[in-house]
């Protein structure tokens, strides 16, 4: 009673590849789901083949931990380039992942976001400052978007200043990093050989990755000289803290790589997140006019907003719950069975095969959302949650290599939000038509708003 798991045609071998757009697999993975009402298909790629999964159902299973673990292949294998053994590219077996993730959990815990406070709201402020100045003027929303959320992690973590808003020009390690994403989102449909004659585009890979490692080294050289460490941010526990279970400190060089990932980690998917939001409150305006209630009921007139007015809101993040549903800046999680094994009583898995959850494509399947394309906030009213599919929405991954930074960036996206409409009237002068750019992450293409002052001019 098995079952061959449904493939569109390709071609002989490079099989589907050349099928997958330049400039991205996500949106061609999900138009592809949509034609396998199975929930279930597989891709050819250069030298291995592909698994792709949208049916909640399926998705439970592949969730089991006991029988499926995060492979690192491709992407994160070449993603690995950059970000070495540090969590998000660290294999579950590395006894290196196991470390950074006991030394680094207490710096996510709700008593650590009340302590990032400050530092939020500092650089919340500098946002808003910003669009004061530019009243009036078309502002491109992932370019702050991303000024925000890449000053943020930066003071929390590791009190390095990018100072984003003070500079019009795109900071070199963010160019450094757009450049090498870029290249290893490429080689996911390259034949080896072929990565492996592009020199040029290697060497310019390699000189990239050094740009971020450089400065990653000068930070911590920085706050090592500095001696006398009173800071309890990320930096300080990763030089300071001991895993618990071994004994034993991070190294210096999987240090350096968890400050990569952090950087990296802990504002792409952030700025996405919040430039989403802002594009589906302009296009309902129902919920953007609740959303204005909230803030001028918890926040009326300047009020500075403390993180026990955050953690009051309701509207605010069940608007970004909903984002993260149709939007999820993270289009796709892999996963693999540890040994052979049978998906949904029919489909036959080999051991180590890869299998991606097509994030969007589950987000929508109509066998766990009524009206799946539909903005709607409710469905994150409690007593709905408890209705829902138990695995059909997965916006931060799963299990214990689920998003450690979910709380982080839920305060921080919480806080901007509430400072922006608190602040200003934003409108959509160009009638925005969303086009996804897609990098490791997703975010909307030239997505521009004006706003206008709410507050009176001092
Ligand atoms: Mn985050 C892993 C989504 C914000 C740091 N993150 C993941 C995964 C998803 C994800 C999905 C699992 C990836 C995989 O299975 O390969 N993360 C998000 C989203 C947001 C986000 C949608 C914002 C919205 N993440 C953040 C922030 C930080 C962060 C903010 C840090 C401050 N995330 C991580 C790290 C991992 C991760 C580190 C890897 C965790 C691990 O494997 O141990």
């Amino acid at each position: 009673n098995l079952t061959t798991i449904p493939a569109p045609r390709g071609v002989p071998i490079v099989g589907n590849a050349l099928q997958i757009p330049s400039d991205g697999p996500a949106a061609f993975f999900e138009e592809m789901a949509g034609q396998f009402p199975e929930g279930i298909y597989r891709l050819a790629l250069p030298g291995r083949e592909l698994v792709l999964v949208s049916d909640p159902d399926l998705v439970a299973e592949l969730c089991d931990e006991s029988r499926f673990y995060k492979p690192i292949e491709k992407p994160h294998s070449d993603v690995r380039a950059i970000a070495g053994d540090g969590l998000f590219t660290a294999r579950g077996d590395e006894p290196n992942w196991g470390k950074a993730h006991r030394i680094l959990m207490p710096a996510f815990s709700q008593r650590s976001m009340k302590s990032y406070f400050p530092e939020m709201l500092e650089v919340a402020d500098a946002l808003v400052g910003k669009w004061r100045r530019d009243e009036g003027k078309d502002l491109d929303v992932v370019a702050d978007m991303t000024r925000l959320t890449l000053d943020t992690i930066g003071i929390t973590g590791f009190d390095y200043r990018f100072d984003s808003f003070g500079s019009d020009e795109v900071h070199p390690f963010l160019q450094a990093l757009a450049d090498s994403l870029h290249e290893a989102m490429g080689r996911l449909k390259q034949p080896p050989f072929v990565t492996a004659m592009r020199r040029r585009q290697n060497r310019t890979f390699e000189e990239n990755v050094r740009v971020m490692h450089s400065l990653v080294e000068e930070v911590i050289r920085e706050r090592r000289a500095g001696g006398g460490d009173d800071r309890r941010d990320l930096l300080s526990l990763m030089l300071n803290a001991v895993d618990p279970e071994t004994g034993e400190p991070l190294s210096d060089e999987n240090i350096r790589n968890n400050v990569v990932t952090f950087l990296i980690a802990g504002h792409e998917t952030t700025s996405g997140l919040l430039s989403y939001a802002l594009y589906q409150l302009l296009r309902n305006p129902h919920v953007l006019a609740q959303a204005y209630a909230e803030v001028d009921r918890l926040l009326p007139g300047d009020t500075v907003p403390t993180y026990e007015t955050i953690m009051k809101l309701n509207v605010i993040p069940r608007v970004l719950d909903e984002t993260l549903r149709l939007w999820g800046p993270i289009p796709a999680i892999a996963l693999a069975p540890y040994e052979d094994t049978v998906l949904g009583g029919r489909y036959a898995l080999p051991k180590d095969q890869q299998v991606m959850v097509v994030i969007p494509a589950l987000h929508k399947h109509p066998k766990a959302w009524d009206r799946p394309t539909e903005f709607d906030i409710d469905r994150w009213l409690p007593e709905n949650i408890a209705q829902h599919h138990p695995h059909a929405y997965k916006p931060f991954g799963n299990g214990e290599r689920a998003c450690i930074g979910r709380q982080f960036a839920l305060t921080e996206a919480r806080l901007a939000l509430a400072l922006v409409l608190q602040n200003f009237a934003i409108t959509d002068p160009n009638d925005y038509q969303i086009k996804v750019k897609e990098t490791l992450t997703r975010k909307p293409e030239n997505f521009m708003v004006r706003v206008r002052s709410r507050q009176p001019y001092e």
